[in-house]
């Protein structure tokens, strides 16, 4: 094994432990990765976070639902985090709802509820993988206004990678490596 290739495998054994498992979090691929329905929809504007760019709109009622399965390793946890903005479009009292779900078999967790407007905010919480692949869901609707979501990710370990085969190729990369230098000092 040469040692370009054992530098790799350290290299993709150190990614696999902890990455953002989620595919277009920023919608700028065009959100086409996202599964779309209700007061959901994926917009171009000036309004989305960090400017002119893509974000997931939601409007009045029905709930809308922005949402892609994620792969994940089962029992492990992930730092789930996304930026929210209310647009008020009216002086009527809120009425408007915003949920975050990790199962469609676990409770929405609702993050916002009859809300006035506010800036991007940045929401975060920590869920626990009860599968390898979970249902990554953002549902809300904006009676008196328009939420905007964006730039989402999940921290974790990445169940894409098949993990054991990968750690045991970074250990033996690094004992090989070890026995390398030490052969090389001794010469
Ligand atoms: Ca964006």
């Amino acid at each position: 094994m040469s040692r370009k290739l054992l530098t790799l495998s350290l290299l993709v054994g150190t990614s696999a432990l902890a990455a953002n498992i989620v595919t277009d979090g920023t919608f700028e691929a065009g959100g086409a990765a996202w599964t779309t329905s209700g007061a959901a929809s994926i917009i171009n504007s000036a309004n989305c976070h960090n400017g002119s760019s893509f974000c997931a709109q939601y409007g009045p009622s029905p709930l809308g639902n922005v949402h892609q399965f994620v792969p994940t390793v089962t029992g492990a946890t992930y730092t789930v985090s996304f930026w929210l903005r209310s647009i008020s479009q009216s002086t009527a009292p809120p009425d408007n709802a915003f949920h975050f779900q990790w199962d469609n078999l676990i409770p929405l967790v609702t993050q916002v509820n009859n809300a006035g407007a506010f800036d991007w905010t940045l929401f975060t919480t920590d869920v626990v993988a009860t599968s390898n692949s979970m249902w990554l869901s953002f549902q809300g609707a904006n009676n008196t206004g328009t939420f905007l979501l964006d730039d989402i990710t999940v921290e974790g370990p990445d169940g894409s990678v098949p993990e054991p085969s990968t750690l045991l190729l970074t250990a033996a990369g690094a004992s090989l490596l070890f026995l390398r230098s030490r052969k090389t000092a001794k010469t």
